[in-house]
């Protein structure tokens, strides 16, 4: 049947399945490792999602880790300091990088690849920031300079206006990149209108683990409640169809 292209390895469920904040609290290194295993058993490409990507001085290592184990492309977001998820109304905490020090994370990875098919995105948070337009286009434009591969451009609207907008000015730059989004607010939003304003990479960051999440509690408060697991047999998935997944 369908299926998606590629898999997004976020931060914030990868964080949640180990019942931690998206805060940086699951080590980079760990998550990195536990892909190893992914790429065991599946052939699609691979998208990190690595925060702001740690220490400058690190990120060479991990760099080497990711392509070592299959991973195809990290994403970087331009954050400093103590995380706060994007979509999380309050962002008050949340300190924007300096475009320069972003640029020499973005050098480093550069530097640091062996390959050219390992991909960089660099992450726009000025829309998630209020920060507008003109500081994304420019942040934009830098990170694309020092040697991204791609862009993405945050929004936690409830429509695409702001990122439509934002693509139709980047589209003019000299130093145009391809440019991806994050569709988890602006939900109504049909992939066809995002494809048909220039994305080439739609990221669906956590619908699977919420969707598993809702039946988790639901099968755990059934069993719970009824001393035993037949109520809620008819909402899960059957043993003789699971044991075929393996
Ligand atoms: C993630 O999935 O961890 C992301 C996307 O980075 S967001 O949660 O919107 O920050
Ligand atoms: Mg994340």
């Amino acid at each position: 049947y369908n299926e998606f292209d590629a898999i997004w390895s976020s931060s914030l469920t990868e964080s949640l399945i180990r019942g931690k904040p998206d805060n940086q609290a699951v080590e980079l290194t760990t998550r990195i490792e536990a892909l190893s295993e992914t790429v065991e058993v599946s052939k699609k490409p691979i998208i990190f999602d690595a925060d702001n990507g740690g220490d400058l001085h690190l990120l060479k290592f991990k760099i080497r880790a990711m392509e070592n184990i299959g991973i195809s492309a990290i994403c970087i977001e331009d954050k400093v300091g103590v995380k706060v998820n994007s979509l999380d109304s309050d962002q008050s905490k949340t300190k924007q990088s300096s475009i320069s020090v972003f640029q020499k994370k973005i050098k480093e990875i550069k530097k640091s690849r062996t390959s050219e098919d390992f991909l960089i995105i660099a992450r726009v948070e000025s829309l998630i920031l209020g920060k507008g337009q003109k500081d994304a286009l420019k942040r934009a434009e830098n990170y694309s300079k020092a040697g991204a591969d791609a862009i993405l451009i945050h929004s936690k609207n409830k429509n695409a206006d702001e990122i439509i907008e934002f693509s139709k000015k980047f589209k003019k730059s000299k130093f145009y990149k391809p440019l991806v989004c994050v569709p988890s607010t602006y939900s109504k939003t049909y992939e066809k209108k995002l494809i048909n304003n220039d994305f080439k990479i739609i990221i669906y960051a956590n619908q699977l683990l919420r969707a598993s999440y809702k039946v988790i509690l639901q099968t755990a408060a059934s069993i719970l409640k009824n001393e035993r697991s037949f109520e809620i047999e008819k909402k899960i998935i059957p043993i003789k169809e699971i044991i075929k997944l393996g």
